[in-house]
């Protein structure tokens, strides 16, 4: 009986992959293109200056500029416009450089439904944040008024043709600015009339529209920006190339959070995640818009000449690009810069800044769709202590259920769940289990009867709960945009209600775009009814972000508060980066899907995701041993690092390509289990101020032009420049190194003088790595089987000088685990560098000491690159030892020839104030 049972539940798995490869295998014509879909292809077509808006009437109210917008007749245009309410714009500005416009409805439409605002994105104490205004001054001769904004610079609102735009103090030129050219379109609400017709069809759906056309378009300005940079996901360049004007056909950029089967390397089509932010650069200003809005999104970066009449295009020195989305409001931020660092300051200011992760989540997951059953897991888990590689997270994908019902576990493969946990727990080994949003429609499924009973699913247009397929068969979906459901599911994660649980276990959610296989697109039908009366099409691209949501809260729940949730989701929005981490879906196992995971990690972090990676391996198809090998290197450089395979690959677990590759990719992994410390102290960095732990270039060298296209290369935190290689029998690359520094290899030690590009000869062994002068980046050198092991080992400091002969550095560590970090329970040292002595000392703030952290560990090694000195010893204050100085420098390679010195067994502890003189 079992054995048949078992065999049915193979033919339906054949079968439902059968049906996978026949119609899902990414074919565009499953995905509406911008022409197939009407608000985009309205909105495109629209020429500049067709804006029919003005401003009028601006008022002081709540601290803000309230003014009406009212639609004027256009030129030649022949019919008398509707008319309509005026809109209602509001703009308001906050402190540091932030500058918010609202565009609505007005209270007095006569039609009742509201757009939808997306909650629970920005910050709650944004509003402390604002500055209060008090006066506008309209020196334009009445045809504008003027704000304050921060000291030097001004926002203007000009009411015919209607702009918005931010200079600088009374230079008349704008640095960004909206409807510059005239794009604006603000579709109102109206009530149905005899003989509209509202329903929108693509392939076999039918989608009703019931409120009719409501998309609203604009164009942004970027005045003298080299380039612009974000709006994920899509697998693209990072530096955005042009998708309109003389000579491109491209679609535009599109944000709508997909389930893309086999998705290319080189696309504007819109991947799982969306974040409408975009940020400009040129060497000497950086700055950023971003646009508060759930539904589908289309952006043209407009190439020159966009505009040009009769083939002459109009004087301009600006990035021009047009922002469409099909409904919701216009709530929109520019954001001044100055600086990079200053506009993702500015953003996560606004959506906030990455959740600390907890120390085990930064080292190596290992993931594979999927690990058969308990004895796969112990043996994959003692392979690894058997080729003496680090590994700290072992993760279980849908088939460890039983029958797709999450929570569950089948019950033949996984028997004793609790016990296989705790043996990887001995080691210090985390487990991770997949936790996806379809509920299996099956009365004998308690989650799915409750669910139901209470009315907690996402309603289709009739109001009976929406059944899609997934996995399981039919499905519904929880409607997370309800604070009261997110709580209920929360609840799901206690020891008691998951059972076979335990306190090592964490959470993956996949499939939370989401992703419907038999949907329009493979996703919700956008007269889908959430929480509210919202629609799905309102809420569309932020339904994975409360997913994502409310599975961290029940982690956090589960742990008393005091557990730092740690939750991997495929879809993200605007604030998923206070939630946890996001990696990059299905890429595939070839050489240019993992030259693009670069580009795509980097303009995650540009938009304040900072905990990102891709699929080490490549998702889908069989690596090469070397191709393998190369994603290794480069992974172990993502800030989050794991490596993952669709079922149907081979097995490709790190010893299974023969002892040299095994060696190769030990050594990779070494580096990253050496580095933690040094990642640690930037994830603690992003989750301060919203840098990211993984830069490009030009964060870190915003006047070296060199830069501002390189997306091969990329920055770890301030202090190391890592260069992929992206090709297949590669014997040198080229590397450049930015300007006014001078460049340390991380494994030889060999300085190079940076502004130049340098031809590399490459081997197998490693990909190229250097650390900048004047940095100190602190290391732990010993290997054990997981980071948790690690806790109390000393540390190495690897001191790279500059051409004063100096550096600095930082590190930071708490228990890595707990909040109790937010209480004082932390040590921050700072490194300096100065006159041939290292001192360390306390970066503490004294506000914050309710608690505090003490650690054992000490100092082993110190190595001074860049120092030729004669010093054969130290001298070690306050403590008044000496201890041995060796010439050259003891890096991850011995035996080169590199200039630098190491102190041997300094052994000073890491939670005290010292010296270490050399003598
Ligand atoms: O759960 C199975 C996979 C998972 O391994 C992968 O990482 C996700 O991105 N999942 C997608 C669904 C199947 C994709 C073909």
């Amino acid at each position: 009986m079992a054995r048949s049972l078992k065999s049915s539940q193979l033919l339906l798995f054949v079968f439902l992959l059968h049906l996978l490869s026949v119609t899902w295998s990414w074919k565009k014509e499953e995905f509406r293109n911008c022409n197939q879909t009407p608000f985009c292809k309205q909105s495109r077509s629209r020429k500049p200056g067709s804006c029919s808006f003005i401003a009028s009437e601006p008022v002081i109210e709540n601290g803000e500029l309230v003014a009406k917008l009212i639609a004027k007749p256009l030129q030649n245009q022949e019919e008398e416009p509707e008319k309509l309410e005026p809109l209602i714009l509001r703009i308001s500005v906050y402190h540091g450089g932030i500058l918010r416009f609202k565009i609505d409805e007005s209270p007095d439409s006569p039609v009742t439904k509201k757009r939808f605002e997306v909650p629970d994105v920005l910050m709650k104490d944004l509003d402390e944040k604002k500055l209060w205004l008090q006066r506008i001054s309209s020196p334009e001769n009445g045809k504008g008024s003027v704000l304050y904004l921060s000291p030097g610079y001004e926002a203007v609102l000009q009411f015919d043709p209607f702009e918005i735009y931010i200079r600088k103090g009374n230079d008349p030129n704008a640095i960004i600015s909206f409807n510059s050219n005239g794009l604006f379109n603000f579709e109102q609400l109206q009530n149905k009339r005899e003989g509209d017709d509202w329903e929108e069809r693509f392939r076999s759906h039918t989608d009703s529209r019931p409120f009719g056309p409501q998309s609203i378009s604009f164009d942004i300005s970027f005045h003298k920006a080299n380039n612009v940079y974000g709006i994920p996901e899509h697998a693209t360049s990072l530096a955005l190339a042009p998708t309109k004007g003389p000579g491109i056909e491209s679609e535009p950029y599109r944000l709508f959070n997909l389930d893309v089967f086999e998705y290319i390397s080189e696309s504007p089509f819109g991947l799982y995640g969306s974040i409408p932010v975009m940020i400009s650069h040129n060497s000497e200003r950086t700055t950023g818009f971003f646009w508060l809005n759930a539904a589908e999104m289309q952006i043209d970066v407009l190439g020159h000449g966009w505009n040009a009449i009769d083939g002459i295009a109009p004087q301009h020195e600006a990035i021009d690009t047009h922002w469409m989305a099909e409904a919701g409001v216009l709530d929109a931020f520019f954001f001044l810069g100055p600086t990079p660092k200053d506009v993702i300051g500015q953003y996560t200011k606004v959506t906030g800044t990455s959740a600390m992760p907890q120390y085990f989540a930064t080292a190596y997951h290992q993931c594979r769709w999927n690990y058969r059953d308990e004895e796969d897991v112990a043996e994959v888990d003692a392979k690894f202590d058997e080729h003496d590689i680090p590994y700290d997270v072992l993760w279980l994908d849908i088939e460890h259920t039983d029958g797709k019902r999450y929570f569950t576990w089948d019950k033949l493969l996984f028997p004793n769940p609790t016990e296989m946990q705790n043996k990887l727990m001995a080691k210090g080994r985390h487990m991770v289990t997949i936790v996806d949003p379809h509920i299996k429609r099956d009365d004998g499924f308690a989650l799915h009867k409750e669910a139901a009973k209470l009315g907690y699913y996402v309603k289709d247009y009739s109001g009976k709960d929406y059944d899609g397929w997934c996995w399981p068969g039919s499905s519904s979906y929880l409607d997370m945009l309800n604070p009261e459901i997110r709580s209920w599911w929360a609840e799901k994660f206690s020891l008691e209600n998951y059972v076979g649980s335990t306190r090592s276990l964490y959470i993956w959610n996949d499939m939370n775009e989401p992703s419907v296989f038999n949907g329009p697109e493979v996703t919700m039908p956008r007269d889908a009814i959430h929480f509210g009366g919202a629609e799905h099409r309102e809420v569309h691209n932020a339904y994975g972000y409360y997913f994502h949501m409310a599975t961290a809260e029940g982690l956090l729940k589960r742990g008393g508060g005091n557990d730092r949730p740690f939750v991997l989701s495929r879809a993200f929005f605007p604030g998923s980066q206070r939630v946890g981490a996001i990696w990059t879906g299905d890429n595939s196992a070839d050489w240019d899907h993992l030259r693009v995971t670069i580009p795509m990690v980097l303009t995650l972090g540009l938009t304040g995701i900072s905990f990102s990676g891709a699929d080490v391996g490549g998702f889908f198809g069989n690596p090469e041993p070397e191709l393998l090998v190369r994603w290794y290197q480069l992974g172990a450089y993502y800030p989050f690092f794991r490596g993952h395979a669709h079922h149907d690959t081979r097995r490709r677990e790190p010893w299974l390509f023969g002892e040299k590759n095994t060696a190769l990719i030990r050594e990779a992994i070494h580096i990253r289990y050496a580095l933690l410390p040094y990642y640690y102290t930037l994830f603690r960095e992003a989750s301060v101020s919203g840098v990211p732990v993984m830069r490009p270039l030009w964060i870190e060298f915003p006047a070296d032009e060199a830069t501002f296209n390189n997306d091969e290369a990329f920055m770890v935190g301030n202090s190391l420049l890592v260069q992929g290689i992206y090709t297949e029998g590669a014997r040198s690359t080229i590397v450049y190194l930015p300007r006014g520094q001078t460049w340390y290899d991380m494994r030889s030690g060999d300085a190079y003088s940076g502004g130049k590009n340098y031809t590399l000869e490459v081997s197998m062994e490693s990909i190229p790595s250097f650390q900048k002068g004047g940095t100190v980046i602190p290391r732990k050198d010993r290997f054990r089987r997981s980071s948790t092991q690690t806790m109390d080992d000393p540390f190495s400091l690897v001191i790279a000088l500059n051409s004063s002969m100096e550096a600095e550095g930082e590190l930071y560590m708490d228990d890595g685990k707990s909040y109790d970090y937010e209480q004082g329970a932390y040590i921050h040292r700072h490194f300096v560098f100065s006159k041939g002595i290292l001192t360390s000392s306390s970066m503490r703030s004294t506000k914050t000491s309710k608690k505090t952290l003490s650690s054992n560990s000490v100092i082993e090694r110190v190595i001074v690159l860049g120092l030729s000195s004669s010093a054969k010893s130290a001298l070690i204050e306050p403590a008044k030892h000496t201890t041995e100085v060796e010439p050259g420098p003891l890096t991850l390679r011995k035996g080169s020839s590199a200039v630098g010195v190491t102190i041997r067994k300094p052994n000073v502890r890491i939670d005290e104030d010292w010296a270490i003189k050399l003598v």
